[in-house]
């Protein structure tokens, strides 16, 4: 009786040790067989009570051995499928195959316009500054000639910053080509893109932040002529060879004479729309010939050497580039608005 439970202990280790499944299905089936939850091995705990007290020990033993085999066979077929199943998916690779697309952010519309004015005054000589945005009174207002009251000074224009009447956030990059005029000698020719600041109700058409890009060349013999064909090339290659520029008579504290500057209607050519009102011109930019004011007080000799200066609103640009109706949207980030521009510029 014992010697017969025995011999099925033996046969099942036998069964164990010879079993060779080599597929997944196979597999499995060998663990519900010998590790499942209704494995061969229960029913054979449940004869301890058959085995005479001398043997127990002997059984015991050999369970144990039993369900050992078994779990180490399992472990050891398991490790064997899975490396043949990593085999056969690398014997799959096809190495020719196009890589993943990897989704690319866009530009914002006012980084792809700035981008573009900076990169078109580069190529005729002109450099990129930059500087800080909480200015000085000195820097933003006075050094630009521009009078103590003056009504770009008030509060309702210009944001200062709390309880302090020296320090503001500028009001347009001017404030930097002070710092340049005072630390560099002449010739300069240089362009200022930045972000700007006024106290400004929000609305479509006006916001209290926005960017510009202003430009400065200085030298002898600068001169009016030179500005207008500096323009002109800017517009061409701004708007298309096509564009014609005019200018019109203007005043700005720090330029003597001044001058804002109208592109023929790159939207209609000239037909009438409602970029320009049906007059065929749309502005884009402020200009003159720095006041020799300006120069003394940046420490440049007025009578030696004279400059021009010109500003525009980028904002403004991409808004009619892009036929933009709110200024609004070019602050807001919403990614619907946002996905229409995908330039790599
Ligand atoms: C404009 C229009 C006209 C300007 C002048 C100067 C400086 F520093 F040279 F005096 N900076 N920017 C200027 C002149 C800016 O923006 C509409």
């Amino acid at each position: 009786m014992a010697q017969e439970i025995f011999d099925k202990v033996n046969n099942l280790l036998g069964e164990i040790q010879a079993a060779t499944p080599d597929t997944p299905e196979q597999v499995e089936q060998f663990r519900i067989r010998f590790l499942g939850t209704k494995n061969v091995l229960k029913p054979l705990f449940g004869e301890f009570r058959n085995i005479p007290n001398e043997r127990k020990k002997e059984f015991g033993t050999a369970m144990n051995n039993l369900k050992e085999a078994a779990e180490k066979k399992y472990e050891a077929l398991k490790a064997q499928a899975e490396q043949a199943t990593e085999a056969a998916e690398a014997a799959n690779l096809d190495l020719s195959a196009p890589g993943e697309p990897i989704a690319l952010g866009g530009r914002h519309p006012v980084s792809i316009v700035m981008n573009r004015i900076v990169e078109i005054f580069s190529r005729i000589g002109f450099n990129v500054a930059q500087d800080r945005e909480i200015e000085d009174d000195w820097h933003n207002f006075t050094a630009l000639n521009t009078p103590e009251d003056h009504p770009a000074r008030d509060m309702q224009d210009t944001y200062y910053l709390r309880d302090d009447v020296e320090r503001l956030l500028r009001t347009h990059t001017s404030s930097v080509q002070v710092r340049t005029m005072t630390h560099q000698k002449p010739p300069i020719r240089s362009i200022f893109p930045g972000r700007v600041y006024r106290n400004e109700t929000i609305s479509a058409r006006a916001h209290c932040q926005f960017h510009q890009v202003e430009g400065l060349y200085i030298d002898e013999n600068v001169s009016f002529a030179d500005l207008k064909q500096t323009l002109d090339y800017f517009a061409k290659e701004m708007f298309g060879a096509q564009t014609k520029i005019r200018l019109r008579p203007s005043f700005f504290p720090f330029t003597e004479p001044s001058a804002e500057v109208d592109v023929s209607c790159f939207i209609c050519g000239g037909e009438g729309c409602n970029v320009c009102k049906y007059t065929s011109w749309v502005e884009i930019l402020g200009c003159g010939m720095v006041d020799p004011n300006v120069l003394e007080n940046c420490g440049i000799d007025p009578d030696k050497y004279t400059g021009f200066a010109f500003g525009m609103g980028v904002e403004r640009i991409a808004m009619l580039k892009y036929r933009i109706n709110d200024i609004r949207l070019l602050f807001e980030n919403d990614i619907r608005f946002l996905k229409q521009f995908d330039s790599a510029f």
